[in-house]
C-alpha cells in the first residue's frame, strides 16, 4: 500500500508535480474507496447498460436533466445577505464547472437595477464630447464595423468580500467567489470608434453610461493601455449578449473592475477630467486603514482559488485531483502554487493549456490525502511578478476597512471525517 506522498508523485527536473497516468493509477488503487470505477467484470458489455432510444431533435439543446447547476442570486435581506449594498448580484458555481469558460448562462451577473429588456431596433449609442465628430450607433453599425474576439474574466470588485473580516465555515466556493467569470466577448476596439470620432488630444478621461434605470456611469482613465484593449461588445461565447450581460451593446475593459464594463451602453463621451459620478464618489471607492476613500483604484490584482475540494464537500483518504482556477488583471497567470499543509510548503500546480492574458487559468495537481486534518491553499504569479498575498500581509498592506478588490489566499480547511471548511487562514 502506498502512503507516502512522494512515492505517487514524478518529479521532473525542475522539482515540478506532474500529472500522470502512473500517478493517478497508484494513488487510485493504492487507497481504497477514493474511485466508483472498478475492473470489467468481462470481456464483454455486460457492465455497461443497453442503448437508449432518443428524443427529437431540437432548436436548442438544454443541459442534461441530471445535470443541476445554477447561479445564486444574493441580495435583498435573505440567508445570506453578505451584499452591503443594495445592489442585486448572482453567482457563479465555480465548484461544478470545468475548463476556465463559464456558459454564458452561469456567467456571474451584477445588475443595479435589474435587466431591462432593450429592443435591439430602437436601441442607440451615442459617442460626443471632445471630439471632432460626435456619432450615434446602433449595433448593425458595429457588427459592420471589424471586430475582435477575447476571452478575458470580468470580476466584481466585491468578489471575495465575505473573508474579509471573519469566515462562515458553511460557505461555498461559489458564496466566495462566484462574482468572476470567463467568456469570449466580440466586438469594435475603443481605438477604432476614437479615430472614427476623432478624439481630440487632450481628452484623457472616457466616460461610459449604461442604458438601464440605474444610470450607472463611470469615467475611465484612457492609458495606452485601456485605448489599446477595451472594446464594444456585441458577441458573448459566439451569439449576441445575454440580456443580463448588456445586450446588444457592453463595453469590455479586460483586467479592470467590473463595474467600469458598462452594460447596455447608451454613452460614451470624452473629456478631460474625470466626472465624479456617484458610482466612483459614493460606491466603488476603497476605505483605507487611515480613513481616507481611495478613488480609481480599477484594477484586478492577482488572485486564484481551489475549485475542487472546497467549502462544505466531502473528501475520502487517498487520491485527490486538487483543481481551481487562478487570473490577474495585470496579465497572465504563469504559476499556480498549491499548499497541503496549511502554506507550510508549497508545490506547483500543473496550469492547463493555454492560460491567457486577463482570463481564467484552469490548475490541477494530484494529491494524496492521509485522512489527517489539514488545509489547503493556492497562490498565483503572474507574468509581471505579482504573487498572490496571503491574508495576513493583504490586511497589513490594505487594512480591515476596505470592502472591495479582496484577493488574499483563500485557505479551505479538512477535518478528520474530510468535510471542507471556509476558514481565514
Ligand atoms: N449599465 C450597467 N452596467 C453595469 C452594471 C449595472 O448595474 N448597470 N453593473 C456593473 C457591475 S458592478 C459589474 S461587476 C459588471 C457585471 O457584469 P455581468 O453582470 O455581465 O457579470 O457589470 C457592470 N456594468
Ligand atoms: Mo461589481
Amino acid at each position: 500500500m502506498i502512503t507516502q506522498d512522494d512515492d505517487v508523485v514524478d518529479r521532473d527536473g525542475a522539482g515540478k508535480r506532474r500529472l500522470s497516468r502512473r500517478n493517478f493509477i497508484a494513488a487510485s488503487t493504492g487507497l481504497a474507496g477514493s474511485l466508483v470505477a472498478g475492473r470489467a467484470a468481462a470481456d464483454s458489455l455486460a457492465d455497461v447498460p443497453p442503448r437508449e432510444v432518443g428524443a427529437d431533435l431540437s432548436g436548442r439543446s438544454e443541459r442534461s436533466q441530471y445535470v443541476k447547476i445554477s447561479r445564486i442570486p444574493e441580495a435583498t435581506p435573505g440567508k445570506r445577505n453578505i451584499d452591503p449594498s443594495d445592489a442585486i448580484n448572482s453567482k457563479t458555481p465555480l465548484d461544478k464547472l470545468f475548463g476556465s469558460i463559464t456558459p454564458s448562462d452561469l456567467h456571474y451577473e451584477r445588475s443595479h437595477s435589474g435587466v431591462p429588456d432593450l429592443d435591439p431596433a430602437k436601441h442607440r449609442l451615442l459617442v460626443h464630447g471632445m471630439v471632432k465628430k460626435p456619432l450615434v450607433f446602433n449595433v448593425e453599425d458595429l457588427k459592420a464595423m471589424p471586430s475582435i474576439s477575447r476571452t478575458v474574466f470580468i470580476e466584481c470588485t466585491g468578489n471575495g468580500w465575505e473573508n474579509w473580516k471573519k469566515a462562515d465555515p458553511d460557505l461555498t466556493v461559489q458564496n466566495t467567489h462566484g462574482l468572476v467569470s470567463t467568456n469570449e466577448w466580440t466586438g469594435v476596439p475603443l481605438k477604432f470608434i476614437v479615430d472614427l470620432i476623432g478624439k481630440e488630444r487632450d481628452s484623457n478621461w472616457m466616460l461610459a453610461e449604461g442604458g438601464d434605470a440605474a444610470g450607472v456611469a463611470r469615467s475611465i482613465p484612457l492609458t495606452d493601455e485601456i485605448l489599446n484593449e477595451a472594446f464594444i461588445a456585441y458577441g458573448q461565447n459566439g451569439e449576441p449578449l445575454r440580456p443580463a450581460h448588456g445586450f446588444p451593446m457592453r463595453l469590455v475593459m479586460p483586467g479592470f473592475e467590473g463595474n467600469l464594463n458598462i452594460k447596455w451602453l447608451r454613452r460614451l463621451k470624452f473629456g478631460d477630467r474625470p466626472w465624479m459620478t456617484r458610482w466612483e464618489t459614493a460606491r466603488y471607492t476603497q476605505l483605507q486603514a487611515d480613513g481616507k476613500a481611495e478613488q480609481f483604484q480599477l484594477r484586478m490584482d492577482t488572485n486564484s482559488v481551489i475549485t475542487s475540494p472546497s467549502g462544505t464537500m466531502v473528501i475520502k483518504p487517498g487520491y485527490q485531483r486538487i483543481t481551481g482556477l487562478a487570473w490577474s488583471g495585470h496579465g497572465k497567470i504563469t504559476r499556480v502554487e498549491i499548499s497541503t499543509d496549511g502554506a507550510k510548503t508549497w508545490q506547483d500546480a500543473q496550469l492547463n493549456s493555454p492560460a491567457l492574458p486577463k482570463a481564467q487559468s484552469r490548475f490541477q495537481m494530484d494529491w494524496v490525502w492521509d485522512g489527517k486534518p489539514t488545509k489547503i491553499v493556492s497562490r498565483s504569479t503572474d507574468d509581471k511578478g505579482n504573487l498572490q498575498p496571503d491574508r495576513k500581509s493583504f490586511i497589513a498592506v490594505t487594512g480591515s476597512n476596505a470592502l472591495f478588490h479582496y484577493n488574499a489566499q483563500q485557505t479551505w480547511s479538512i477535518d478528520e471525517t474530510g468535510r471542507v471548511r471556509n476558514v481565514l487562514d
